[in-house]
């Protein structure tokens, strides 16, 4: 009976500063392109404005803003604009809520594709520079902080990480409300002076304090959880969105955890074993990527998916090498973990994808990160001696004890064997002697375990 829906269009935006090279501006429109068809919208087309900045009433000139309403049909100017009698589709960009649309855009004039619906801007716009261009262009326009949130909202799994993202959301979405005030809210009064606006304001400050409360109880619940597991050997995959870490986790545990070239396909932290199974195991961590101008809030979301992860001795820190702006993509990621406080934690810089690198390049990147590993997931022999690094790295770790286990208390050599390598056992008169080599911290548990009378 439902007809398939067309995949809205979309015309991406960006505003090229003085100092911004093409290459810079592509890979830029590359990676909103592809967080665009995350939500599931298709690229119609993009349109780069050469400027100072990304100030005015619009962002763009009025010559690009004449252009860019041509190919969505709106008028190109803002003020005085009426929704065309031929669109419904106003009525839908009025809604808070991104929707996919339930019929074509107007198509009357032409028998080809629809006209884009979506303008997406490559910035962080103000709320009145997103209005002022819906006006213009007759689209519905997000920014690139507003496409971020919205994918966070649709991945976001577990508990936490909804709460998280619905705070951000709400942050975001308030100003916006708050500026629509101007435009004509303000005669939606309900009674007592009190505007519907004030009202949504007040449900939002509502709202945020009730989940700043559970997401309160659920971190504590979490520390709880997680010192019981510190003295374990772990390494967290970090680093740029698609740089290649599912894959390499893939690779290194022999899991299913999933690869794909989305922008966050992954939100929540995965922890599998390594393959095979050293003594005692490790724990490989993926986890969310990093992106350039993340917004600040959900810096606090990455906080909480990535806490596990800063319990890792270990961050195996991955970059696309072949990307031409891997060196920004290092940056921006060096940046977020400064901010959620992982850079005092170890770390391995994996230059991945080099089968895309060619030789001259390659001897470049390796002069350029000597302590660098440089590889490809896709290489079996890079992906054993990387499980070697990181044995190794462990190795060095760990010390030798000796652990006198009771007849009494041969419930815990389970634990023991989980817990450190067994070198040697032996049997006296007053139980087992095991000879054990593991990190300090789960040698000390198990010391005190064996102490407890
Ligand atoms: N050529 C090549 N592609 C890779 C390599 N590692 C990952 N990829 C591809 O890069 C894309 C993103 O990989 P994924 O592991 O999902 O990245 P993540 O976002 O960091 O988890 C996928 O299409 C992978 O197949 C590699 O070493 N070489
Ligand atoms: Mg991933």
């Amino acid at each position: 009976m439902e007809t398939k829906q067309p995949t809205p269009r979309a015309i991406l935006v960006g505003v090229q500063m003085d100092g911004v090279d093409d290459t810079a501006q592509d890979a830029s429109f590359k990676e909103l392109g592809r967080l665009v068809e995350t939500l599931g919208y298709e690229v119609a087309g993009t349109l780069v404005q050469k400027r100072g900045g990304i100030g005015g009433l619009t962002v763009l000139g009025s010559g690009k803003l004449a252009e860019l309403a041509a190919l969505t049909g709106g008028t190109g100017v803002v003020g005085g604009w009426t929704a065309p009698k031929t669109s419904k589709a106003r009525a839908r960009f009025d809604s808070a809520d991104i929707v996919t649309p339930d019929e074509p855009a107007d198509t009357s004039k032409s028998v080809d594709l629809p006209r884009p619906e979506f303008v997406i801007v490559d910035h962080e716009i103000s709320p009145s520079q997103s209005r002022n261009l819906e006006n213009a262009t007759g689209a519905k326009v997000l920014d690139r902080t507003g496409v971020i949130v919205e994918i966070f909202h649709r991945h976001a799994r577990s508990r936490e990480a909804k709460l998280q993202v619905e705070m951000a959301r709400l942050k975001y979405v308030a100003p916006r409300l708050r500026e629509s005030a101007t435009g004509g809210g303000r005669q939606r009064g309900v009674g007592a002076g009190e505007t519907s606006l004030d009202l949504d304001r007040r449900n939002i400050r509502d709202r945020l304090a009730e989940l700043k409360d559970q997401l309160e109880q659920i971190q504590r619940d979490n520390d709880q959880r997680r010192s019981a597991r510190n003295d374990q050997l772990r390494v967290a995959l970090v680093g740029y969105t698609n740089a290649g870490k599912s894959s390499l986790m893939r690779a290194l545990t022999g899991s299913e955890v999933l690869v794909a070239d989305q922008l966050f396909a992954t939100l929540d932290t995965t922890v599998r074993t390594l393959k095979p199974e050293t003594k005692p195991r490790i724990l490989v961590s993926d986890t969310v990527g990093f992106i350039k101008q993340l917004p600040h809030d959900l810096v606090a979301s990455f906080r909480s998916t990535l806490d596990e992860a800063l319990e890792a001795s270990l961050l195996l820190f991955v970059v696309d090498a072949s990307d031409p702006t891997y060196e920004a993509q290092l940056e921006v990621s060096r940046t977020v973990l400064r901010e959620i406080g992982a850079d005092s934690v170890p770390s391995l810089l994996l230059l991945n994808k080099s089968d895309q690198v060619d030789a001259a390049d390659r001897a470049a990147l390796m002069a350029k990160h000597p302590d660098a590993i440089l590889l490809s997931s896709k290489s079996p022999a890079d992906v054993a001696a990387l499980r070697e690094t990181i044995i190794a790295f462990f190795e060095t770790k760990m010390e030798d004890a000796e652990l006198v286990l009771p007849y009494a208390k041969q419930g815990l050599l389970g634990e023991i064997y989980e817990n450190t390598r067994v070198l040697n056992e032996d049997y006296d008169a007053v139980g087992r002697v095991l000879k054990v080599r593991g990190l300090p911290g789960a040698i000390a548990r198990l010391q005190r375990a064996l102490a407890v009378q």
